[in-house]
């Protein structure tokens, strides 16, 4: 396993700390997310009794592999926490952006269904700025996608459709498309949440604020809990 990857189980180890039978756990997606996952799949072989709520059928496979009895929101529209990742992280607020796997829809109905969010990743996702590394990533219906890109262009985006490995648009667990929105870096990520929101043919997008509830940072020194400096809103 490369350092990297050592420093992401590291804070999936840290995070699958805090789960307790009898909770309802959003499953996370993701390289970081995934070793959360393998380590849930040993408590729950050692007894520990969950329920999880995967936030992509990537997830979901995993999950049942490992013998982690999965549901979704129709059984559970309550979750006591949820642990993902993040592509960045703001040091200070804890927003993000997520969505690099492109699985943000689900991640986001998840994360807002639940008490807490809680964010794991290795140090070099912190950021100071968001969109300094990473696009945002925009899920948009592919009925006239390109009227939304356009749309997006005009709030200052500099944007491309996101294709999958076959070189055709990468189709989410929704059916959705992905427009990947550089910003860099973005000034005023709230005003932007509500323009991304007002632009028809948008159906989620990547800014994840006032979500995070704990960020589990690993890194060379070793892990740190951070708290966002204001309470999540969930
Ligand atoms: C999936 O859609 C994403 O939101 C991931 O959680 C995010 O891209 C982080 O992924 P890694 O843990 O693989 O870096």
């Amino acid at each position: 396993m490369d350092a990297l990857d050592q420093l992401k189980q590291a804070a999936a180890d840290t995070a699958v700390q805090l789960v307790e039978s009898g909770m309802i756990v959003g499953l996370g997606t993701g390289s970081t997310a995934s070793f959360a996952i393998e380590a849930l799949g040993r408590r729950v072989q050692d007894g520990l009794r969950i329920i999880g709520i995967p936030t992509s059928e990537r997830t979901a496979r995993q999950a049942r592999g490992l013998g982690i009895p999965i549901s979704s929101l129709a059984e559970h529209a309550e979750l006591d926490l949820t642990i993902d990742g993040a592509d960045e992280i703001q040091r200070g607020t804890l927003d993000l952006i997520k969505g690099h796997g492109g699985a943000l829809l689900r991640e986001k109905v998840v994360a807002s269904a639940g008490r807490r969010l809680i964010i794991i990743a290795d140090e070099t996702k912190i950021v100071d700025q968001l969109g300094t590394r990473f696009a945002v990533p925009v899920e948009v219906v592919p009925f006239g996608w390109q009227a939304a890109e356009r749309k997006l262009q005009r709030l200052g985006a500099h944007t491309a459709l996101r294709n999958g490995p076959d070189d055709k648009p990468f189709v989410t667990d929704g059916g959705n498309f992905i427009v990947d929105c550089s910003f860099s870096p973005i000034e005023a990520p709230h005003a932007l949440d509500d323009q991304l929101n007002r632009v028809v043919g948008v159906v989620e997008h990547g800014l994840f604020l006032n979500m995070t509830s704990q960020a589990i940072i690993a890194g060379r020194d070793g892990v740190q809990v951070l708290r966002p400096a204001q309470p999540a809103v969930h």
